[in-house]
């Protein structure tokens, strides 16, 4: 339903808020100003001209980060930690500040904005804790007198490549584990996000200031894709890690892979929720309706396929088009509104024609769906997340939409449910909702879900920062955020020391 209840806020008051948000997180606003529009989702009016980086100045930046590269990577892991821990505590401080900032440029409703920031205070806790434990292996020698170990190093430059939707959390699970790895950083933001970018790194360089951090360590760089390019192509940059579409990935990796850098992909999902007929449907309908919904369908973890048994789809889709009716849709500074705007009119187009396609491919519309137009906001657009009842598979469900449409399938047989489950291109996010301890083990098990994420009884969406989070299949493979992916961040060298004062040779070889 359309939020009523409150006044919709003015492009000048948000612009106000916004200027008043990068002033308090330490960015002159002058300083960064030029001619390319940043627009506003809530309203689709421009707030702000940024200044865009050129060629020369995004070469500066990663010239700039390797040299200051040569004097962080000797610096001792635990010390670079307590720049990434003042980093968390500056967060911590301007949570709002960067929470009205995410809500200004994404449209993200005030409590997932803050949520995003509390993903980068989570992220910098994580990081300082690891900055202690960069743990290399040691292994017995077959040689008497020798020892073998294993030692992990910095890689250099990391270039950062961040989608709208995240503007700032995917970027800090980049860097706060790059910069204690030893790793200097050069940020390219999406078009959409520029002044998040900018607080964000104002203060990240504010922490470097305070703990004495050598400069030239983070720089971003605002341009469109051209920006993101040079980066991708730049022989100084070690590792590229970029978060967008498949179509941006396909265009990147070769080239990254031409030039034998490394690349961190995390590209689209399509993600699938199973729900068997012992599953609690009253948890499970929560837990779609926050995957489905939220974010107004613009997570990259966002819930568009639910795969359901046929015995409980009639206790179950009707009451998550009803709840669908409940969400309250509207601008996302306001209370009690769950469903912000799309980012754009694209966005807008990319559902509608997927809604025609999916009608064509035999698809009913049970719920949403349509525009809502806010008359205090004719550029901006609202519209309701939409629930699909799909025949059967079919191109449609096979595509990523960045938009909220949920599309439903029934099965009869776990064995059909995995097997519609698996059948995308794409393999990030998975859920069952099962209270059968076999049903989940086995979407668990090798023959299972085939996501980098599988959950049991909770959405796809809102992983913690403690797991690896990304995923399989065209979702690119690359792994950030918590368990091991630091080592992603790093080179591992190998090392046998001999102390034995002889030099017996492995493999038992006799030479000399
Ligand atoms: C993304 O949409 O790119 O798991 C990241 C989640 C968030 C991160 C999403 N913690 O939904």
């Amino acid at each position: 339903m359309t939020d009523t209840t409150t006044t919709f806020p003015t492009t000048a008051e948000i612009t106000a808020d916004v200027l008043r948000a990068l002033k308090a997180t330490g960015v002159d606003p002058d300083a960064v100003a030029g001619d390319t529009e940043v627009r506003t989702p809530i309203t689709g009016d421009v707030i702000f001209r940024v200044r865009t980086s050129t060629r020369d100045d995004i070469d500066t930046a990663v010239a700039t980060a390797a040299e200051a590269f040569t004097t962080w990577r000797d610096i001792p892991a635990p010390v670079r930690g307590q720049l990434v821990k003042r980093w968390g505590q500056l967060l911590t401080e301007h949570k709002e500040d960067l929470g009205a900032l995410v809500t200004a440029e994404v449209g993200k409703v005030t409590s997932e904005a803050l949520g995003e920031v509390q993903e980068m205070i989570d992220i910098t806790d994580l990081a300082v804790g690891q900055s202690r434990q960069l743990y290399g292996k040691t292994m017995p020698s077959e040689r008497p007198g020798h020892r073998l170990a294993e030692t992990w190093h910095p890689l250099g430059v990391v270039g950062v490549i961040s989608a709208f939707n995240f503007p700032v959390a995917v970027y800090s699970w980049n860097t706060a584990l790059a910069l204690i790895c030893g790793n200097s950083v050069v940020w390219k933001p999406a078009e959409a996000t520029p002044l998040t970018a900018l607080a964000t790194d104002a203060l990240l360089a504010r922490a470097a200031e305070d703990v004495g951090a050598p400069a030239g360590l983070h720089h971003v760089v605002i341009s469109d894709r051209t920006g993101g390019e040079q980066l991708v192509n730049d022989t100084r940059v070690a590792l590229v890690s970029a978060t967008g579409s498949v179509r941006m990935g396909r265009e990147i990796a070769p080239q990254i892979a031409a030039r034998f850098g490394r690349a961190l992909l995390e590209l689209g999902g399509n993600n699938g929720a199973v729900v068997t007929a012992s599953a609690d449907l009253d948890l499970a309908l929560r837990g779609i309706v926050f995957s489905a919904a939220g974010t107004a369908g613009q997570r990259c973890t966002t819930l568009r396929r639910l795969i359901v048994h046929a015995d409980v789809a009639d206790h179950l889709v009707p009451r998550i088009v009803d709840a669908y009716g409940t969400l309250t849709i509207g601008a996302p500074t306001n209370d009690g509104v769950l469903v912000g705007p799309l980012i754009d009119r694209q966005s807008f187009e990319n559902q509608q024609a997927a809604l025609a396609q999916a009608q064509q491919e035999g698809g009913e519309v049970l719920y949403g769906g349509d525009r809502v137009l806010i008359d205090d906001a004719p550029d901006a657009y609202y519209v309701q997340p939409a629930v699909v009842q799909m025949p059967e598979q079919s191109d449609v469900v096979q595509a990523e939409t960045f938009a909220p449409i949920l599309y439903v399938l029934t099965y009869q047989t776990l064995e059909e449910a995995i097997a519609l489950h698996n059948a995308v291109p794409q393999g990030l996010s998975s859920a069952i909702f099962t209270n059968d301890q076999a049903e989940a083990e086995t979407f668990l098990s090798a023959g299972g879900s085939d996501c980098g994420i599988v959950n049991v009884n909770i959405g796809t969406s809102g992983a913690e920062i403690g797991g690896a989070f990304g995923g399989e299949k065209e979702t690119g493979g690359g792994r950030e955020s918590g368990s091991d992916s630091w080592k992603t961040y790093m080179r591992q060298a190998t090392n046998t020391i001999n102390f034995s004062g002889e030099l017996p040779l492995a493999q038992g070889v006799k030479f000399l």
